[in-house]
């Protein structure tokens, strides 16, 4: 049984967006036509409350895309994004949402950032996404959405270390930085994870 695993693909990371990933408009076709050729369909959405502490405006002195500190973890600082009960939060319209049966909203605790589906960045919550998808039966997961070097890709790192049969639907992502997303590839590799292209499921009969 495989599922898909829509990441973040919210206005905000849209162009025009608080935290545009480059031409991640254009995932949002691909996706929707990926719909109908899985069983099972579940989104996450980042999540933050107003001053999270992985914004730069929570750390006076600090600008955008610089790297710091979050509690003890490493940390880059972000734009204000995906504020909860925000338009920016907001999945775009264009995406059909309609067959998506269960939605994790992460990044809610302000003093950790959570760019995995299944855990913030410190491991230490779990989201209840890998206990919901073996409920169902789910074996092979499909990861696609935003951002490929950072929620797609830790996204799809713990789906591997659940021990899913993992896949990155590579037309279907887009990354903030390239080589982010070459790096974050090589590790998803390493571990046993598959990067494919969508005309190879659309290929398929179902
Ligand atoms: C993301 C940076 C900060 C993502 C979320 O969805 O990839 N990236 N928050
Ligand atoms: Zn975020």
């Amino acid at each position: 049984m495989k599922a898909l695993i829509i990441v973040d693909i919210q206005n905000d990371f849209l162009p025009g967006g608080a935290l545009a990933v480059p031409g991640g408009d254009q995932v949002i076709a691909i996706v929707n036509n990926l719909l109908p050729h899985f069983e099972l369909i579940v989104a996450t959405q980042d999540w933050h409350p107003p001053h999270h502490g992985s914004f730069a405006s929570a750390h006076p002195g600090r600008q955008p895309f610089e790297s710091g500190r979050l509690g003890d973890l490493e940390q880059v600082f972000w734009p204000d994004h995906c504020v909860q009960g925000t338009l920016g939060a907001e999945m775009p319209l264009s995406l059909n949402t309609k067959p998506v049966e269960a939605i994790f909203r992460k990044g809610t605790d302000p003093g950790i950032d959570s760019y995995s589906g299944f855990f913030d960045n410190g491991k230490k919550k779990d989201t209840g996404l890998a206990a919901y998808l073996r409920g169902r039966g789910v074996t092979s997961i499909y990861t696609v959405g935003l951002a490929g070097d950072y929620c797609v890709g830790f996204t799809a790192l713990d789906a591997l270390a659940h021990g899913f049969q993992t896949f990155v639907v590579e037309d279907a992502t887009r990354p903030i930085s390239q080589q982010g997303f070459e790096d974050m590839k090589s590790a998803i590799r390493q571990l046993g994870g598959i990067i494919l292209n969508s005309y190879l499921l659309l290929q398929q009969a179902n």
